[in-house]
């Protein structure tokens, strides 16, 4: 059983501490040269400057944000977590003036990052969404946890899929098309597919596992003797509903569960515990409302663990 604590306000990763992640570099954009386009199967093609955008209107999306790794190692954890405020326009927004036709069955996110990648030159980064994904959910975002984006994180404008893996929110974001089919490029078609559990053949790296990491204590931290904190952060595509602590190869123990926001946001869990001075192994598995649990080892979102000290008294 899983005591529910009442809902707090979402917490914020410092931008200083969100990870950074790059194909091919960062681009230098000077926003009064850039334009976002929406074109392919569209009634009435756009072009928007920034101001164009910003007169859509501002909203806030709080939303977690996870890096899949590595599409070469599909199973190593990367612990690339952070949670972020979003400000921006949702999709929708465009999408109702732009007027995709009947035919449109897919979205294609376009950077203004190009280069090499693995070998292979001339690139642009390309993700792709069904029509029906990307209207209901991707969040135009033009501002981090309260200040513009800054360079690394997309600059000026940047796609957010919540409850996706970071790949498919493409950042400097240039061109929207709408097509019948999905995008060829290697970053859509070659890298970034994966075979999910029960499956036989690959499907695009979109929807997070269920994990969660543990934040306090960190890695190798020396604690005092006596009760400890042990806390972290759970996400998933739908709510947590538990997390188990467990120290040196112990029983699953049930953490306090923050309830879960209504939006795509991470959840608090924590466990007041007894620790004895020595060196302690402390792991955290999660299980979201749809049933699924954190594997033990072998996949990317196994559990996490932890080594502390817990000083002698
Ligand atoms: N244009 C572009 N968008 C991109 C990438 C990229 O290389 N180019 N990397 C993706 C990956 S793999 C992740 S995890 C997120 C990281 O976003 P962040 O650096 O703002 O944390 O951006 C995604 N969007
Ligand atoms: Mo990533």
């Amino acid at each position: 059983m899983t005591t529910q604590a009442p809902l707090p306000a979402p917490d914020f990763t410092p931008t200083d501490d969100v990870f950074v992640r790059k194909h091919m570099g960062v681009p230098s954009i000077d926003v009064d040269d850039w334009t976002l386009v929406v074109e392919g199967l569209v009634e009435h093609p756009l072009r928007l400057d920034m101001a164009e955008v910003l007169a859509l209107g501002t909203e806030r999306l709080p939303a977690f944000h996870e890096c899949f790794g590595s599409p070469f190692a599909p199973d190593v954890p990367t612990r690339a977590v952070a949670q972020v405020e979003w400000a921006g326009v949702p999709l929708a927004a465009l999408l109702d003036r732009a007027a995709p036709r009947a035919t449109a069955r897919h979205v294609w996110f376009e950077g203004a990052d190009t280069g090499s990648f693995h070998g292979q030159d001339g690139l642009t980064y390309v993700k792709d969404l069904p029509l029906p994904v990307a209207r209901g959910d991707v969040f135009l975002a033009h501002r981090m946890n309260g200040e513009p984006l800054r360079a690394e994180h997309g600059f000026p404008l940047r796609a957010v899929a919540p409850r996706m893996f970071g790949t498919n929110s493409v950042k400097w974001l240039t061109r929207i098309v709408l097509a019948d089919r999905r995008a060829d490029s290697v970053f859509t078609t070659r890298f970034y597919n994966r075979v999910l559990p029960g499956d036989s053949e690959p499907s695009p790296v979109r929807e997070v596992d269920v994990s969660s990491k543990l934040f306090a204590p960190g890695e190798g931290e020396e604690i005092p003797a006596g009760h400890a904190v042990l806390s972290g952060r759970a996400w998933s595509t739908s709510a947590i509903v538990a997390v188990g602590i467990s120290v040196d190869g112990g029983p699953w123990e049930p953490a306090v569960v923050d309830a879960a926001g209504a939006g795509p946001t991470w959840q608090r869990f924590s466990l007041r515990r007894e620790l004895a001075p020595g060196t302690h192994h402390i792991r955290c598995r999660a299980t979201d409302g749809a049933g699924r649990t954190q594997p033990l080892a072998g996949a990317r979102n196994s559990v996490h663990e932890v080594g502390v000290v817990v000083a002698g008294e």
